[in-house]
Parts: C-alpha cells; structure tokens; sequence
C-alpha cells in the first residue's frame, strides 16, 4: 500500500492480502444551545458543557491511509449539509489502528411486513422470546426503546433479568471502530440499491448491527431511529440476522434507541471493550 499514488488507491484495495495500515475515522458535529439554563449549568460545572450542545451529525468508518484526505472532505461536508442545521464545532478523529482489525460477515438483510407499531411490537415479542428471552426482559427492551428520554447510546441489558448493566444509563454505550472494506462496501451498496434501500442510514446502521452481532455474548439487538420521520427499526441477531421492521414507530414519535440482550453470565466489561473500542471491518462474502 506504501508508495502507491493516491489517485491509483482503488488499485490496491481489491486483494485483502494487501491491506496495510488502517486508520479509524471518525466525524461529531454539533451545535452550542444559548439557553439561560445551560450557562448556569456551564459556570456550576465545566464538565456538563457537552450537555450543553446539541448533536447535529456523526459518522465513521475504517479506512487506509490513501483514503484519509478524501473521506475527511465527504465527512466535513456530511456534517455541513445536515438537515439539523449548521454546527459550530466539527470534530474530526484520525486513529492509526494498532495490528489489524477482526474480519467480520455482514449480517443477511430482510425486510419483513409491517403495517403499525403495535404490529411490530408482535413481531419483536415473538423473535425475542423464540430465542428465550423472558417476557420481563423484553417489556424492559420496551421501555428503554419508547422512553423520551434517548439515549446518546445503546442499552446493554442481560436477557434474562431485564437488569440494565451500562455504566452510565444516560449516554449507553456508544459502538464505534467499525468499517467495512472497500470491496465490500461495494458489493453492499448494489446489494441494497437493487433493494431499492441504498441510503446512508442503512448502511451504517447494518455495519453497527453486523458489529455488535458478531459478539457471541451478545443475543440480539434492537433498534429504532429517534429521528422523527424515519419509522422503519430493525431487529438483528447471528440467528437471523437483520430484519428490517416498516413502522415500528409512528411518524412524528418522540422516541428512539438500541437495546443490546446479552447473556446473563457476560463479561460485562469486555462485552462493553469489544463494542467500544475493538476494530472491526467487515469483509467480503
Ligand atoms: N452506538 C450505540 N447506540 C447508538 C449509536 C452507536 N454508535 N448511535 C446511535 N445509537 C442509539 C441512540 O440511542 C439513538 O437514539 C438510537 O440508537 C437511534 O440512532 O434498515 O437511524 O442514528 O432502514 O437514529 C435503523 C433502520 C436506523 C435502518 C437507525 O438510528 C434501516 C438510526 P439513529
Ligand atoms: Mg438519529
């Protein structure tokens, strides 16, 4: 990979062979609010200053060292475009990844039929307790899932207590350091474009999904958008792998998150290690 021109990088990418060094790639930008409340807040406690601003836009991905420039421009430009408004502050996180990063399958996608919420409850309910999970626990998933209250991150809940056990119940636990490669990432995009679903949300939320479910501690995750108008969740496991679930929220629903069962006997803390901060790339079928 050292030495290669960088408009000739495609070149290099195609044989796995020759993936050199990687770096994570990450993007947040966000905007301060200038409300009354949160300059108390500020002056009380600098610490709380990332409370007060609101998220605008994040992305992030794995990448090789010719591809950094490029992707920093596509990233920079995502976070001023974005339908929430312009930021004020863009952070942008180039991480050389140390050895290299797990291969991991993509997840199968599906899109299954749903007509309501309630239908999707069902649907959940069914997949859920097929796999063992008791009904408490999944009525916990709910809770999480339909509170007001979104959480920043996921929920790491054990599946057969219901007991949350993330450290910090309001921000969850945040998955980060995955990507897919190039090559892969190709195939993916006719894959969903044939599927008449190649957007950006489902590419991303099907490399998060395919992270957390190559776990083998972890059960099942399941995910609704907290964007208001984005109804369509997903329920994702190694089992059977990603099904998409059309209304699972109503339109306009103040409501959103993930929820990840794992077993009740799990290393917690090395469940939370791998979701965090090990690097995974997805790789070709
Ligand atoms: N790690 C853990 N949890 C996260 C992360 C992350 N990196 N990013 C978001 N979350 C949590 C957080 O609680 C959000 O409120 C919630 O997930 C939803 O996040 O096939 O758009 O970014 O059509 O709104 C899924 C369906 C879309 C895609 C998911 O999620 C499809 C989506 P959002
Ligand atoms: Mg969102």
């Amino acid at each position: 990979m050292k030495g290669v021109p960088l408009e000739d990088s495609s070149l290099t990418t195609s044989n796995i062979e020759e993936m050199g060094i990687m770096f994570s790639i990450r993007m947040h930008a966000s905007r301060k609010i200038k409300s009354e409340k949160s300059k108390i807040k500020k002056t009380l406690n600098s610490k709380l200053s990332t409370l007060n601003s609101i998220h605008i836009s994040g992305a992030e991905g794995i990448y090789e060292e010719a591809d950094i420039q490029k992707v920093c421009g596509e990233y920079i430009k995502r976070a001023l475009t974005h339908s929430r408004g312009m930021p004020d502050e863009i952070h942008i996180t180039i991480e050389k990844i140390k050895g290299k990063p797990s291969r991991i399958p993509l997840l199968a996608v599906k899109t299954l039929k749903c007509s309501s919420a309630d239908e999707a409850g069902k649907i959940i309910t069914k997949r859920l307790s097929e796999m063992g999970i008791p009904e408490k626990a999944i009525n916990d998933a709910f809770k999480v899932l339909k509170s007001r209250n979104v959480m920043r991150g996921a929920s790491l809940m054990l599946a057969e207590s219901g007991r949350r056990v993330e450290p910090d119940k309001n921000r969850g636990i945040r998955v980060s350091r995955m990507g897919i490669e190039k090559t892969a990432g190709r195939q993916l995009a006719q894959k969903l474009s044939k599927m008449r679903i190649n957007s950006t949300t489902v590419n991303e939320a099907l490399i998060l999904a395919s992270k957390v479910a190559a776990h083998p501690d972890i059960i099942a995750e399941v995910c609704i958008s907290d964007d208001l108008d984005y109804t369509t969740g997903y329920i994702a496991s190694n089992k059977f792998g990603y099904l998409r679930i059309p209304n699972i929220k109503r339109r306009g629903e103040m409501c959103g998150g993930r929820v990840f069962l794992i077993k009740e006997n799990s290393d917690i803390n090395r469940v939370i290690q791998y979701l965090e901060k090990m690097p995974v790339i997805i790789r070709m079928v």
